[in-house]
């Protein structure tokens, strides 16, 4: 049973989101002091259309198609009682970033002018898709994997689905229920959704009702019409400050600190400069480098004079792939992934 509701249900205040339609955006001010993960009542939410309320009893995970010897159908008990599997993640929009094609390269992209801040890093728990798969007596011809959301149909496209190769979806792939530590909350896919490190947001799909395992290649307007071409997310980096932040400066250098993060590695270098480029500065890397989730980062600055600024920071991942500071065109405005100019202004405090 599926009730639909508002576009999204939890709070937005206006000093954790920023909202363009049914979509809501995280300020990054919203992760200065935080842990590693991004609380549930700043995560950004995506929605093609509106959060759906799920009655979790009566709720089934069906799993079918050419691919699998015996299709199945798993309540949500029965997941939960499954071996469960817990990781960091980030979740990312592919089109995260969109702005800065318009306003730093006078070049917009049309579609959610999001800023930096359709990302969150959670602690997903849950059941391996493989498990799953395999409870379902997967065929060694499986191809492809097309999860469907129980969400309302978009436009005239149907229920948002997107296809995932078989080796994805057998690698690292989750089924989860859990985000950090509390059942999966509405606004991100109640009872469960999956999870896909690395990979473009719109590959975990949330509000699982359907499960397709193929014997050929499949396609979903989620990857033609849109998002075609995206997978894996590149490096970016984002300060924990207001757009246009103001930094008070007393004597003592300032401690400024941001997250970097890349679908492809972890973060090996992060660099920053305060005078548009000319020069930089490595930033400290804290604690563990994980694969598929964010590095936090600091770097101190002692401003001589007040004024206006732009901050930059760049970073690396064990790849070697970086931040360029300036991107082609992307007809689609995804994967922005330049240096952000972050303007700031110094005032005596
Ligand atoms: N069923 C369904 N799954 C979906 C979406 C959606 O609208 N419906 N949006 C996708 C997109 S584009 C992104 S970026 C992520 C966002 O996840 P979040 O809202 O939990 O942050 O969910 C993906 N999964
Ligand atoms: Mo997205």
């Amino acid at each position: 049973m599926r009730i639909a509701t508002a576009a999204i249900l939890k709070p937005l205040p206006a000093h954790l989101f920023r909202v363009h339609g049914e979509n809501a955006e995280m300020r990054w001010e919203a992760m200065s002091g935080q842990g590693y993960h991004t609380p549930i009542d700043r995560f950004f939410v995506r929605n093609h259309t509106g959060t759906p309320l799920i009655d979790a009893a009566t709720w089934r995970l069906r799993l079918h198609g050419p691919g699998l010897r015996c299709p199945r159908a798993f309540g949500y008990d029965e997941l939960r009682a499954m071996p469960s599997r817990t990781y960091d993640v980030a979740i990312e929009c592919a089109g995260n970033g969109r702005r800065f094609y318009g306003s730093q390269q006078h070049d917009a992209a049309p579609g959610t002018q999001w800023g930096l801040g359709g990302i969150g890093v959670a602690r997903w728990r849950g059941v391996p898709l493989r498990h799953l798969l395999k409870e379902a007596g997967v065929r060694p011809e499986a191809v492809d994997v097309l999860p469907s959301g129980l969400d309302a149909p978009f436009e005239d496209y149907g229920h948002v689905r997107r296809p995932l190769p078989i080796a994805k979806a057998m690698d690292d792939v989750l089924v989860a229920y859990e985000m950090n530590g509390e059942p999966l909350p509405p606004d991100h896919g109640f009872p469960a959704r999956l999870v896909v490190p690395g990979w473009v947001g719109i590959a975990s799909i949330k509000w699982l009702g359907d499960i397709e395992v193929s014997t050929s290649t499949m396609t979903s307007p989620w990857n033609t019409v849109f998002y075609p071409d995206v997978t894996t997310q590149p490096v970016k980096s984002a300060f924990e400050l207001p757009w246009n932040a103001r930094l008070a400066i007393s004597g003592v250098p300032l401690v400024l600190h941001g997250r970097s993060w890349s679908g492809q590695g972890r973060i090996i270098r992060v660099e920053v400069s305060f005078d548009g480029g000319d020069t930089w500065r490595a930033a400290e890397l804290h604690g563990s480098h994980l694969v598929s989730a964010w590095s936090q980062w600091h770097v101190t600055w002692a401003p001589r004079r007040p004024g206006r600024y732009v901050l930059m920071a760049r970073a690396t991942d064990e790849t070697g792939a970086t931040q360029p500071l300036v991107i082609p065109r992307h007809p689609f405005g995804y994967h922005f992934n330049a240096v952000v100019q972050h303007p700031v202004e110094v005032v005596l405090g």
